[in-house]
């Protein structure tokens, strides 16, 4: 007999797991954690999200004394939901780690893209194409579901038994989704792609247990557990994947003067009144986290990006006020959640130390799928050119970049740069702007100069450094970022367009996505900036809070010029 009470979640502790919890609890279901290999044994239903690197998540399952009960599990035909590295589990093993061998439930592979003919790591939304007539949850194939992985199971005819939708990103076809008998994967995260997602883990808990079969692996059981099953269809290689630009709605969080948290939004940085204005000095107040990051997410925001702006200031790190926003904000929000401002080794006013690492667990685990990280970044690229210079090993191990990343995974690690434009008087004195990277400018400066460089800064724009935004964003790629989230401070809250001449220098020194930030102030400069620059995904604050251009204005406007955008119904 099936009973909600009976879904386990197997969780080894590597990620945010939350939003799936969140998810199954949204849905009127309950979820019990495997505590030991035991509850594997009892459970009538598993849902394993795996996060991180392959490696790391079988020596996990295997050292917890995981492996053997799960393969006793799998064999007993009982309903298995593995997302993303869940799903990967079930294969015979991964390119990411060629000693550690997968369940191997499935024959095949998992194999790491080629990024020369595209961007790696595969994030965003994309459509997942059924190869079967019919499959569970499915209900519509032209909504895109969000992925964020740089490994996959390439789709080969050794495949087309299992492979239940097929994914196109660039030249390459991969497995997005399996079924065999009561075992299902998916390479996307349901739980994060909206509406169609919840109706996918839907189906997965409502459909009934499956009664006892001699052989759970054969097709009579597919068909009486999943019905009508039909032979997979051989997908040829499309001209063209159905990867889709990400429209952001970021939202800058601080507390007012009277210690409230509000979203709030500068000009160039500066987010108070000005004297001409009423309540001048005060914080501009555009309205609570919450409920604004709720808006956007019914308004078709395919990502939520909550920034603490006054991160500098030290808050014991138990308190951190966004962890109660992400709490909040991840029990009702279905998409990818970032969370920026303070990610760097913190000292609490008691004296006690916090790892950057530690820091951005305490985010993951509160709701958190990337943490961005701004000023933290500038010092470790600082210290990575100091390492060339110097003839040393330029990595160390030991910033907070590349731990975030070895625990968490490349795409969960996002810097978040806020450049400004130097112009330069004699573009052949290099060593009066210290050789830094020059863009030619169709925007001369006040004396008519025709060359820029643009300058990191740290403590939200407070302080210059002497780093190049090229610098930076290739040193902190090499480092193991996995996007580059790019404002810029001169376009911050102008609503006059992105800066495209930065934007084109940055996504042509890196091979990671790149989100496009500040300035936008029209549906028209979305357009522009993707393209004009070819950015993964496109950010704005302003004119979203201010109701100008809401989101689905945004989107109607890329989808009649027939860019492709994730439009949604609701
Ligand atoms: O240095 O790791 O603690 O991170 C601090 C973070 O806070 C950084 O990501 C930094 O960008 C951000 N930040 C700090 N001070 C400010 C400020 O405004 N005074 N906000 C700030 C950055 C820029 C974007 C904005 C876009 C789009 N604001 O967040 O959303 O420019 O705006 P628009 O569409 O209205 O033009 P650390």
């Amino acid at each position: 007999s099936s009973s909600s009470s009976d879904v386990y979640l197997l969780d080894y502790g590597a990620g945010n797991v939350r939003s799936l919890v969140n998810a199954v609890h949204q849905l009127g279901y309950t979820l019990k954690t495997i505590e030991a290999p035991e509850d594997i044994l009892k459970a009538q239903k598993i849902l394993f999200p795996g996060v991180g690197a392959f490696g790391h998540a079988m020596s996990s399952l295997k050292s917890k004394g995981y492996v053997e009960p799960l393969k006793e599990y799998l064999r007993s035909g009982r309903p298995f939901m593995g997302i993303c590295v869940g799903m990967q589990a079930l294969f015979e093993g991964s390119d990411e780690t060629p000693d550690v061998p997968g369940l191997g439930v499935l024959p095949g592979t998992v194999r790491q893209f080629r990024n020369d003919t595209k961007t790696v790591p595969h994030m965003g939304w994309n459509l997942a194409q059924l190869t079967l007539a019919q499959t569970v949850g499915i209900e519509d194939e032209r909504q895109p579901v969000y992925f964020v992985h740089s490994y996959a199971v390439p789709y080969t005819p050794r495949q087309r038994p299992w492979a239940m939708t097929v994914t196109q990103y660039g030249d390459e076809q991969f497995v997005s989704s399996v079924q065999r008998g009561a075992i299902f994967g998916t390479q996307f995260h349901p739980e994060k792609s909206g509406a169609a997602g919840l109706a996918m883990i839907k189906a997965f808990l409502a459909a009934p247990l499956p009664t006892a079969l001699k052989n759970p692996f054969d097709l009579e059981l597919e068909q009486t557990y999943w019905s009508k099953v039909t032979i997979p269809r051989d997908m040829p290689l499309l001209p063209q994947d159905g990867f889709t630009t990400r429209i952001i709605a970021c939202l800058d969080v601080r507390s007012n003067d009277n210690g409230d948290l509000v979203v709030t939004k500068g000009d160039q940085y500066d987010v108070r009144e000005r004297a001409d204005e009423a309540g001048a000095g005060e914080v501009r107040n555009l309205g609570k986290p919450v409920e604004l990051a709720e808006r956007y997410y019914h308004d078709g925001a395919d990502e939520i990006s909550f920034l603490n702006i006054t991160s500098f200031r030290n808050v014991p790190m138990h308190d951190l006020p966004m962890l109660e926003v992400l709490k909040q904000a991840s029990r009702s929000i279905f998409v990818p959640l970032t969370v920026g401002g303070g990610i760097r080794n913190v000292t609490d006013p008691d004296g006690r130390k916090f790892s950057a690492l530690e820091v951005a667990g305490e985010y993951f685990r509160s709701g958190a799928d990337k943490v961005s990280i701004g000023s933290d970044a500038v010092y470790a690229a600082e210290a990575y050119w100091a390492n060339v210079a110097a003839g040393q090993p330029e990595k160390t191990g030991q910033t907070a970049i590349e731990r975030i990343a070895q625990a968490y995974g490349a795409q969960a690690v996002v810097v978040s740069v806020d450049p400004r434009r130097i112009y330069v008087a004699d573009p052949d004195d290099r060593a009066a702007y210290n050789d830094h990277h020059l863009i030619t400018t169709r925007f001369p400066g006040p004396q008519g100069e025709t060359h820029c460089w643009y300058q990191c800064t740290v403590k939200g724009g407070r302080e210059g450094r002497d780093l190049d935004v090229i610098q930076l964003v290739v040193a902190c790629q090499n480092l193991g970022a996995g996007e580059i989230l790019l404002n810029c401070m001169d376009r911050d809250g102008t609503n006059s367009g992105y800066d495209l001449e930065l934007i084109r220098a940055v996504k042509a020194a890196v091979s990671i996505p790149v989100i496009a930030s500040s300035g936008a102030g029209t549906p028209e400069h979305f357009a522009e900036v993707i393209r004009e620059t070819g950015v993964e995904a496109t950010l704005a604050a302003g004119i979203f809070h201010r109701q100008e251009v809401p989101i689905p204005v945004v989107k109607h406007y890329l989808t009649e010029r027939k860019f492709p955008i994730r439009e949604t119904s609701a």
